[in-house]
């Protein structure tokens, strides 16, 4: 079986990072370990949450891995929140990426044309160094346009999003892909690039009327998962998508307006139907 790494916080109630991670790239059918960044009452969109910075135990917990001679197929960074941990997460790759490992990295920062909050520029720039180390990036716009000191704008057309992808490739030396990316009205899904070749392929879904927090962690989970489990780059991103799309669906329909998060769990079955699908 294969395994990835990921390292992002655990929000105990708020259904993100490590909470979509695990059950997701677990249901995928790929061992999930988890390196905690921070432990959080809640996601930043409540206010007052409380915060436990981990880092001081992140060396130790690594350490602990190498010396038992713990290897890892991939590595998933997710939010992260400080430079300090940005520093922590390169010598992870450091200590156990080889060629054979790929790195996924989702430089969560941001949405709607904003930093989230405990986030500064200064990140951003950072983050470029993270990027340049990964196979594989998933910023949102608003990331995408903060890590390239590019205007943001809320709708977008295929030359914007060209040019994006243009000067992510400038920092990212593998795969870049744009999220929550619109073509057309009513549309939305990836825009994405190979450094490489400068190779463009994307995908669009319909948009539906509203926005969840969490999206960007549910499509970075299950895009590395999939391609972990050996499902096609371009077919998990697009399972990515539809997935992403299902959840969003299903969360629509549950007449609580549950605003904090998504409703990925009752679409795990559909999940696990489209990548085994994919790998027969
Ligand atoms: O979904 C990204 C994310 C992850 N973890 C925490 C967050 C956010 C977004 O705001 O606050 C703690």
């Amino acid at each position: 079986m294969k395994r990835i790494l990921t390292i992002q916080d655990i929000t105990c109630f708020g259904k993100c990072s490590v909470t979509i991670a695990l059950p997701v790239i677990s249901a995928i059918g790929v061992e999930t370990a988890v390196l905690p960044t921070a432990l959080l009452s809640t996601h930043t969109l409540f206010p007052d949450n409380t915060k436990l910075d981990l880092g001081e135990e992140m060396p130790r917990i690594v350490q602990h891995w190498k010396n038992s001679g713990i290897t890892f197929d991939a590595i998933y960074i997710g939010y992260l929140g400080t430079a300090r941990d940005i520093d922590t997460a390169l010598s992870v790759i450091d200590m156990f990426a080889d060629d054979n490992t790929l790195v996924f990295t989702d430089p969560v920062m941001g949405d709607h044309g904003r930093l989230y909050r405990g986030f500064d520029t200064g990140y951003a720039e950072r983050c470029a160094a993270l990027c340049k180390r990964s196979d594989m990036i998933l910023p949102n716009i608003t990331e995408a346009c903060l890590m390239t000191g590019t205007e943001y704008r809320e709708a977008c057309e295929e030359t914007y999003l060209r040019g994006l992808c243009e000067r992510l490739c400038k920092i990212c030396k593998g795969t870049v892909v744009i999220t929550g990316a619109a073509l057309s009205p009513g549309m939305t899904g990836f825009y994405a690039m190979h450094s490489g070749t400068g190779e463009i392929f994307q995908y669009q879904t319909e948009r539906l009327a509203a926005s969840y927090h969490g999206t960007g962690d549910l499509f970075a989970s299950t895009a590395a998962g999939a391609i972990v489990r050996g499902v096609s780059m371009q077919r998990s991103l697009e399972i990515a998508a539809d997935y992403t799309a299902l959840s969003i669906r299903e969360t629509m329909n549950d007449g609580e307006n549950p605003w904090y998060g998504v409703h990925f769990e009752s679409c795990i079955p559909a999940l696990i139907h489209m990548v085994e699908e994919a790998l027969h």
